[in-house]
């Protein structure tokens, strides 16, 4: 009983600042001009749950792709990455493909999932620790653009090999994705290297179809973030009212995905009230789709040089192996 309360503490105290930065982030946003909000804020645990329908969806590409170019070259993947690696994960999710990688690395000394979703992180590092009794498992719930202190766990040096699925680095704009890179970097040291899974340009309409799917998934997804406002800010979004958009910018070669407000109304979050008129905009995500050279080019600029890259027969999906410079 003693111990539950401890823990409850304990989650105060990490929670406390997480949600003075949720409300600082979230005020700053609409106050901006355009309006935006921080994709990161998507994953709660209801976001989470939301972002797993996803996957399994037809227009939904990316993940099933992904997971079919791991299924056929996972072996190579992970003969060249070597034995004894601490494999960390950044937005590691559901950790659903790093299975793969689990079951073909060679005596890996941990496995550090790192995740925004606090709950979610560790409810998936519990049942991937059931799952691989030998292997120790140490979930890090932080910001992998921030500064990232990997737990100490072995007398041995540990040799972090990185792994970036999903796409996920397509989240961010290219600056912030060559700023992680330069970071991943650094923590990776001289040989180090990072499998990163990036969605690659294609046919408009298959793109946007990803993002606008029949039965509503992704607006639910891209609603929930105000629903996550409401419930833990205090707000008032009037969530009926604004309706989910996502369309393809070819000349940024990004999905953007917004709230669009469908009439004039109010909102108000903490002690601050925002105007919002008929049709206006919360930007809430970009996706951003790479080609096989704009990788390179990535890697480059952050510290990395891209080794090889597997891709699936219609060229929609791109898993890489970046080693450090
Ligand atoms: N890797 C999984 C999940 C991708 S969804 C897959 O490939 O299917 C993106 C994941 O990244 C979510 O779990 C989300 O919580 C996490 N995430 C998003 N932004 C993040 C950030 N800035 N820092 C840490 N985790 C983040
Ligand atoms: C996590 N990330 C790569 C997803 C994407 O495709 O950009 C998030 C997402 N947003 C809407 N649908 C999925």
């Amino acid at each position: 009983m003693r111990s539950r309360s401890l823990e409850h503490l304990l989650l105060l105290e990490v929670r406390q600042p997480a949600l003075a930065a949720f409300r600082r982030d979230v005020l700053r946003g609409l106050s901006a001009s355009p309006r935006e909000l921080p994709c990161k804020y998507f994953y709660d645990v209801a976001g989470s749950e939301l972002f797993e329908r996803i996957t399994t969806l037809d227009e939904y590409y990316l993940t099933r792709t992904e997971k079919a170019i791991m299924d056929r070259d996972v072996a190579e993947i992970a003969a060249l990455l070597g034995p004894e690696c601490l494999l960390v994960e950044y937005g590691s999710g559901s950790s659903t493909k790093t299975r793969l990688l689990l079951d073909h690395l060679d005596a890996p000394t941990a496995y550090v999932p790192i995740d925004v979703s606090g709950e979610f992180l560790r409810w998936s590092a519990r049942t991937l620790e059931r799952d691989y009794p030998g292997l120790r498992v140490t979930p890090v719930c932080a910001d992998f653009t921030g500064p990232i202190n990997l737990p100490s766990m072995t007398s041995r040096p540990a040799r972090p090999v990185v792994y970036f699925p999903g796409s996920t680095i397509g989240n961010l704009t290219p600056p912030e994705a060559v700023a992680l890179l330069r970071r991943t970097a650094e923590l990776c040291g001289t040989g180090g290297a990072l499998v990163l899974g990036a969605d690659l340009q294609k046919d408009h309409d298959v793109l946007e179809a990803a993002y606008n799917d029949r039965q509503g998934v992704t607006a639910a997804f891209n609603r929930n973030l105000l629903a996550r406002i409401n419930r833990e800010l205090n707000g008032d979004f009037s969530i009926e009212h604004f309706q989910h958009r996502a369309f393809y910018c070819p000349s940024f070669a990004r999905i953007e995905i917004y709230l669009q407000s469908t009439r004039r109304q109010r909102v108000h979050i903490a002690d601050k009230e925002f105007l919002f008129l008929g049709g206006e905009s919360i930007r809430t995500e970009y996706s951003y789709k790479y080609t096989l050279e704009s990788l390179r080019d990535l890697a480059q600029l952050g510290g990395f040089k891209l080794e090889r890259t597997w891709t699936d027969n219609r060229g929609y999906f791109s898993v890489n192996l970046l080693t450090v410079c």
